[in-house]
Order: structure tokens, then C-alpha cells, then sequence
């Protein structure tokens, strides 16, 4: 099977390997956030750097729609050529996802570089980052499914090396190692579905227990570099990984967690998202974002000093809707506050109300999150109307402790209390419930 699995591989010695980025603007893009070009080369940058790659110009075009065979124009190609060569670059990364034979007609035109596109950087990042045995072969399903379509242009471009580019090499013994090759990456992919389906069954049994536990689920969602992880290491002490750096974050990690009032809450980190988050990826790490889906509350961390922090909230909450996670209830928290000035942090919070201002790095604001998620876990106590005998104080405590009282009267059976409790409290009063015609 060919190595070349997604086209790019990283440099292995210090130097690292020049690109030309290719930004494509959209004329008439009506999303109500669009995306201006600037963000999005920055953020292709940004892609580039972590894969290892040295970014030595950029070239954008303005397009209403695609070319059907080569995406940007033939004269954009040639001052992309031209640039490529002038700057002594090898590869030349696009800020969309090419179809396989845009892909080939591309590397047509521009001969002596690699052409790489957007979906290619991300499989190679999360190829680098992925540590786990189930993010390993997520990752591997991802750019199998990728590298599939592109197989032929692969083998020509080989063949035409081998063969010194004659015209019978597109016949013959290479036809069947290409019929070889898609034969083995067909199996390959079957295995690995069938692997990563039985590892989340194994991870399901585990998420039931914790439905059936009644405790409080909270799963963090966002953008990528957010700071996702650095909340979780401010409420708990998971100690995961915090680095400046996109996607460090492929697995899912959950911890406990103590909210105020007795209240026990579970909390997973997991891989972020970005703008053009390739479909396919989402699809191999549908199993590890089923936590967002079920969880009783997402905490959508948003960086707050980025100034498309309302573009990313979007995008978070467009792939959100992809893996059909929409519906569940969502607080958002703008991390990062230490580096906003008071006039734009004034700004977002008469745009987002609701939302909560922290900066998890510093520790400012985590009280008020955890008072937060307190409230949230309070939502989904159960209101009980009970008769506690005098006897039972404990219980009249722990009523008052963990739950809020609506109103309670001392009657000669006892003490009449109608409140709101976490269900394991609620279930501990069970035998002292009175019906409404009892109550009278
Ligand atoms: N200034 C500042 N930096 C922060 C804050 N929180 C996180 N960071 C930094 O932001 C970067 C990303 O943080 P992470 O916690 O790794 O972000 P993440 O959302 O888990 O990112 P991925 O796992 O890569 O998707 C790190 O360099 C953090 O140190 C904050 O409150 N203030
Ligand atoms: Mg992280």
C-alpha cells in the first residue's frame, strides 16, 4: 500500500519544508459571520506551522464558484508557480478541499511542487497528534477514507517516474497494483470501522453506568486552542495536556467533579473543532464526540481575545449540528478575559448575556463558573413535597443543604417540606413522600 497516505509528510531533519498558501475568497458569501480571507490564511498559517511546514508567501483569489477542474484559475496557478519557484517552495497548500482530480490537474500545473489542501493539513496534524490506540486509528480510518479517491493520481504520478512518463504505463502490470492497492485500503478501512465500533461499545457500557448514576454530565465543546483543556485542569486536577499549539487534543478524557451543595458532576475534554473541519473526520471521531451529544450540559469555551470569536461560535455549533448534538442545553464561557481590554469585554457581555467570563490560565472567574454549573445541575433536581418525622433531622438538613426549599412547615407529623433535590437525595426520601390528597 502506498505510504503517501494524504500527500504531505513532514519534514523529519530541522529544516523545515517551505509552502505557498492559497487563500480562496468567496464573493457573495451571505453566512451571517462570514469569514473575511485575512482570518482565514492566518488560520491556515496557524495549520501549517503545527504540521511543520514554513510558510513563505500566499497568494489569494476571489472566486464566485470553484473551477470545476482546478479550483482557482489557470493564471492564478501560473503566479502561484511563479511564487513557489521565486521562493523556493516545495509544496503549495489550498485552503479548501479539492476533489481527487482537481488535485491531479493542479499538481499538472504546477509540476514541480506537491499540491496539498486543507482537509490534507488537519489528517497530518491529528496523525501527529494522536496518542491513544482508538485516536490512532480514528485518525488512520480518516485518511484511508481520504487517500481512497486518490489513489490513481497517486500511482500515476509514480508510475510516470518509474516509467519515465510513457504512454503504456497507464496499462499493464501497474493497472493491477492500482486494482491491488484499492483492495487492501478497502479492507483496511472495514477493519478499522469494525475495531473503533467495538471500542465504543466498549465506551458505551461505561457512559450508561454514568446515565444510570444520576450525576450531573458536562461535556467542553469549542474551537480549537480555546482552552478547552486549561478549564478542565482549573476545575479538577486532570492534568491533561496544555499546549499553544491546534488540535493537542484528540482523545477524550473525563473526570469527577465536586459542584457546591454535595453535588457530583462528570466533565470531558475532547477533540476541538475549526472552520472547514473536514467531514471525514468528524465522521471517524463520531464515537468520541457522542459525549457532547449526551451530555446534560455543554460548556462552549470560546476564546475571547480572538476577534472572530462570534465566526468560531458558529462554526463550533455548526458541526455540533452536523454530529446532531444541538439540542442539549449549552452555556458559553469566554476564556481568556485576562488578554481583553474592559471596553471589548464590556462589548461581549452586552452581546452574549448569558454567558461566562473566565480566564482558566489565571484562575479569574472559576468560582463563578462552578457557582454556574452549580445552578445548571439544579435544573434537573426533582421537586419532591415530603413529611419528615422530627426524629429525622438528617434528612431536613440535607434538604436544606443540597437542594432549595420552597417552603416548609412544622405540623405535629412532622416537618412538611416542598423543595427541589438531586435524585439520589430524592431517592433517599422516597418512603417520607405524601400524595397531594394526603397533604389535603
Ligand atoms: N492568556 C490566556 N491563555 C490561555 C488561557 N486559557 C488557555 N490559554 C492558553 O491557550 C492555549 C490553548 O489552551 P488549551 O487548553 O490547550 O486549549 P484547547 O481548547 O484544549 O485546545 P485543543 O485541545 O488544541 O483544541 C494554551 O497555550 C493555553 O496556555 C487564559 O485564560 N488566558
Ligand atoms: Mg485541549
Amino acid at each position: 500500500m502506498p505510504e503517501r497516505a494524504t500527500g504531505y509528510e513532514p519534514a523529519t531533519d530541522e529544516r523545515r519544508e517551505r509552502a505557498v498558501l492559497v487563500g480562496v475568497e468567496r464573493v457573495g458569501d451571505a453566512r451571517p459571520y462570514a469569514w473575511d480571507i485575512e482570518e482565514d490564511l492566518a488560520e491556515l498559517a496557524r495549520l501549517a506551522d503545527t504540521a511543520g511546514l514554513e510558510v513563505v508567501g500566499t497568494v489569494t483569489q476571489r472566486l464566485a464558484r470553484p473551477e470545476a477542474k482546478t479550483f482557482i484559475g489557470t493564471g492564478k496557478a501560473e503566479e502561484v508557480a511563479r511564487l513557489a519557484k521565486e521562493r523556493n517552495a516545495g509544496v503549495v497548500v489550498l485552503d479548501e478541499e479539492l476533489t481527487p482530480s482537481q488535485q491531479a490537474n493542479l499538481e499538472r500545473l504546477l509540476p514541480d511542487v506537491r499540491v496539498i489542501d486543507r482537509t490534507a493539513l488537519i489528517l497530518d496534524i491529528f496523525a501527529q497528534h494522536a496518542v491513544s490506540y482508538e485516536g490512532k486509528l480514528q485518525v488512520e480510518l480518516a485518511r484511508l477514507e481520504y487517500q481512497l479517491p486518490r489513489l490513481k493520481g497517486m500511482w500515476e504520478h509514480l508510475e510516470r517516474e518509474r516509467l519515465g512518463g510513457g504512454r503504456g504505463a497507464r496499462f499493464g502490470a501497474g493497472e493491477s497494483q492500482l486494482e491491488t492497492d484499492r483492495r487492501l485500503t478497502r479492507k483496511r478501512i472495514a477493519e478499522l470501522k469494525r475495531e473503533i465500533a467495538s471500542i465504543a461499545r466498549h465506551r458505551e457500557t461505561q457512559r450508561r453506568a454514568r446515565v444510570g448514576s444520576g450525576v450531573f454530565r458536562i461535556a467542553l465543546v469549542g474551537y480549537t486552542n480555546a482552552g478547552k483543556s486549561t478549564v478542565l485542569n482549573a476545575l479538577t486536577d486532570a492534568g491533561v495536556l496544555v499546549e499553544d499549539k491546534l488540535f493537542a487534543t484528540l482523545d477524550a478524557t473525563t473526570r469527577r467533579l465536586e459542584l457546591p451543595m454535595g453535588r457530583e458532576a462528570t466533565i470531558t475534554d475532547t477533540v476541538g473543532f475549526i472552520n472547514k473541519l473536514p467531514h471525514g473526520l468528524v465522521e471517524s471521531f463520531r464515537s468520541t464526540l457522542l459525549e457532547a451529544r449526551e451530555a446534560d450540559l455543554q460548556l462552549h469555551i470560546v476564546d475571547a481575545s480572538s476577534p472572530h470569536a462570534a465566526a468560531r461560535v458558529t462554526a463550533v455549533n455548526e458541526v455540533l449540528t452536523e454530529i446532531g448534538a444541538n439540542e442539549r442545553r449549552q452555556v458559553l464561557v469566554f476564556n481568556k478575559c485576562d488578554l481583553l481590554s474592559a471596553e471589548s469585554r464590556a462589548r461581549l457581555a452586552a452581546a452574549w448575556p448569558n454567558a461566562v467570563f473566565i480566564a482558566a490560565a489565571t484562575g479569574e472567574g472559576i468560582d463563578r463558573l462552578v457557582e454556574r454549573l452549580a445552578q445548571e445541575a439544579a435544573r434537573l433536581d426533582e421537586p419532591i413535597k415530603v413529611t419528615l418525622p422530627f426524629s429525622r433531622g438528617d434528612l431536613v438538613s440535607a434538604v436544606h443543604e443540597r437542594g432549595t426549599v420552597v417552603s416548609e412547615e412544622h405540623t405535629p407529623d412532622g416537618t412538611v417540606i416542598i423543595a427541589r433535590v438531586p435524585h439520589d437525595l430524592a431517592a433517599r426520601l422516597e418512603p417520607f413522600r405524601r400524595s397531594e390528597a394526603e397533604q389535603g
